[in-house]
């Protein structure tokens, strides 16, 4: 392959042959030579975003979901800029992405245009590794490096900008991605700290994160747990934790500083599986930011780099737990079905006695889902994931990124009002692409978080200007119309019966239904 392609199109070769397949894109004119490469070369799927943060969310649920990056396709500085705050949650969900950025060409970009901007500046927080390709003959060589960044465990944000003249001008041919490293092993030492901290006599937990929330790695903690007595938790949000009836149960620290405190005090000594010496999501007068036990210590097993189901299986064995049955497995369950009108309470138990098989759980349910685990936990398989950036807007994109990566199974977007408005552009794109999503709008009219925020702060006698910065009424949201105008089959339920009816049709529907639950 050489001489006739061009750089837009040896990119592209270069991302099928380094095993990107998806392309998440919203494009512009100097991304128009990238844009027909795509038409000319097959076996990428291009997914139309109709707002950047819906593309780079996508791009994050499909990381999460198959530890493969797809691409993204974005339009300058402001493109970029507008998948900016789905792009940092994707960066601390350690989803890899190869984030292409369209640019100027070369000598277009002293002449000061209107849409002229430092690009390179405005990725730089939100990426690992940044580049603009010099030319139509590097840019193959920069997409493999990039894969290369992206592919790296943990996943990395490799944004690559292109110049529109490096994709118009003639290239070389493509460029072949190195293989990614094995994964380090932990050392002999981490294990037996590990080991010597279980055996201590103290209280003590494994707590969990990142790929030590598979099924395999919870069973192997589940085992230490069996022998040791310790607990099992995972950080306040997770990128992808594997649960459900005949799994390991784990625990979440919760989001209130009052009830992490509590929690961790009970867990005492903590030994870091993936995850890191919990901290608090925000700073209140007279609150500790650092969430452990002032006597509680603390030793790292494995780092998210590391191989974490290596070490898992090494600390098991080090403690003769190998042959155990898993502590913690949950037991199979499906709570009844509510009557009346809906609360949280309901909401969790209509979940937990409808999930479906294999469903993919992606969870923005802000306040109305802090008690949803319980019920929950003895539905079939299942995997939950939650926005670990804490940026709100991640859900419904993050639901297409899922979909697009498992278009065998439902996904499920719990999605609070508030939230699900910064990108509900997304609703759009399910429909086109025919996605398998039920998106249950939680409705309750207000950013209800925030309310409990204000005292948190000190605020005890808010105004009503401030009460109604936190109200999404007057006018309330029709979100059935709002999914009905982007072809999205719709529902409202202001009652349980009506919920579980609506639940019963989104499941059975192939497509996207959504279902505003009127709280
Ligand atoms: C990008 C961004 N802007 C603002 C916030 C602050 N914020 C956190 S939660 C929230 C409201 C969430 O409302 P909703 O999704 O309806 O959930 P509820 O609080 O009602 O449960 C806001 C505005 C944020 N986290 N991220």
């Amino acid at each position: 392959m050489s001489g006739a392609m061009n750089g837009a199109e040896s990119l592209v070769r270069t991302l099928l042959a380094g095993g990107v397949e998806v392309c998440f894109t919203n494009p512009g004119t100097s991304e128009m030579h990238f844009v027909a490469a795509l038409d000319k070369v097959p076996g990428m799927r291009c997914v139309l975003g109709l707002f950047e943060g819906v593309v780079t969310g996508a791009a994050d649920g499909y990381y999460r979901m198959l530890a493969r990056p797809a691409s993204t396709l974005l339009h300058l500085g402001p493109g970029l800029a507008n998948g900016l705050a789905n792009l940092h949650n994707a960066k601390k969900a350690n989803s890899g992405i190869v984030n292409i950025v369209g640019e100027h060409a070369t000598y277009h970009i002293a002449h000061d245009a209107p849409l002229t901007s430092d690009i390179e500046g405005v990725a730089q927080p939100m990426s690992h590794w940044v580049k603009t390709s010099p030319s139509s003959r590097t840019i193959a060589a920069d997409g493999a490096l990039a894969i290369a960044v992206a592919r790296q465990r943990p996943g990395q944000i490799a944004t690559l900008i292109l110049p529109a003249d490096t994709a118009w001008n003639p290239a070389d041919g493509i460029a072949e991605t190195a293989p990614s490293p094995a994964r380090p092993l932990v050392g002999e030492a981490a294990v037996a700290a590990a080991a010597a901290m279980l055996r201590a006599g103290e209280p003590a937990t494994l707590l969990l994160g990142g790929d030590a929330l598979s099924q395999r790695c919870l069973e192997l903690a589940g085992k230490i747990a069996a022998k040791t007595g310790c607990g099992l938790l995972s950080e306040g949000a997770n990128s992808r934790l594997e649960r459900g009836r005949g799994r390991v149960q784990v625990g979440r620290i919760p989001y209130v500083v009052d009830k992490a405190l509590a929690v961790l005090r009970q867990a005492g000594n903590l030994v870091l599986v993936g995850a890191r010496e919990p901290v608090a999501f925000f700073a209140y007068p007279g609150k500790p930011s650092r969430l452990m036990a002032e006597a509680s210590r603390s030793c790292k097993l494995a780092d998210l780099n590391e191989d974490i189901e290596a070490a898992l299986e090494a600390l098991a064995q080090a403690l003769g737990a190998g042959h155990l049955t898993p502590a913690g497995l949950a037991p199979e369950r499906r709570p009844a079905f509510p009557t009346g009108s809906i609360t949280p309470a309901a909401i969790a138990s209509i979940l937990g006695a409808m999930l479906p098989e294999h469903a993919i759980v992606v969870d923005e349910s802000v306040s109305t889902g802090r008690e949803f685990f319980p019920e929950t936990a003895g539905a079939p398989p299942h995997d939950w994931l939650n926005n670990r950036g804490g940026s709100i807007g991640y859900g419904l994109p993050v639901a297409i990124g899922a979909a697009i990566a498992c278009p065998e199974r439902k996904v499920i977007a719990l999605e609070g009002d508030g939230s699900a408005m910064y990108t509900l552009q997304a609703l759009w794109t399910m429909a086109r692409e025919a996605l398998d999503i039920t998106v249950l709008i939680l409705a309750n009219g207000s950013y209800n978080i925030l309310r409990g925020e204000l005292a948190n702060v000190g605020v005890n006698n808010p105004g009503p200007r401030a009460v109604d910065m936190l109200s999404l009424r007057r006018p309330d949201l029709d979100w059935v119309s709002l999914a009905r105008g982007m072809g999205v089959e719709a529902a409202r339920a202001s009652d349980c019966d009506q919920l579980i009816k609506a639940l019963s049709a989104g499941l059975r529907s192939q497509g996207p239904y959504l279902i505003e639950v009127s709280i």
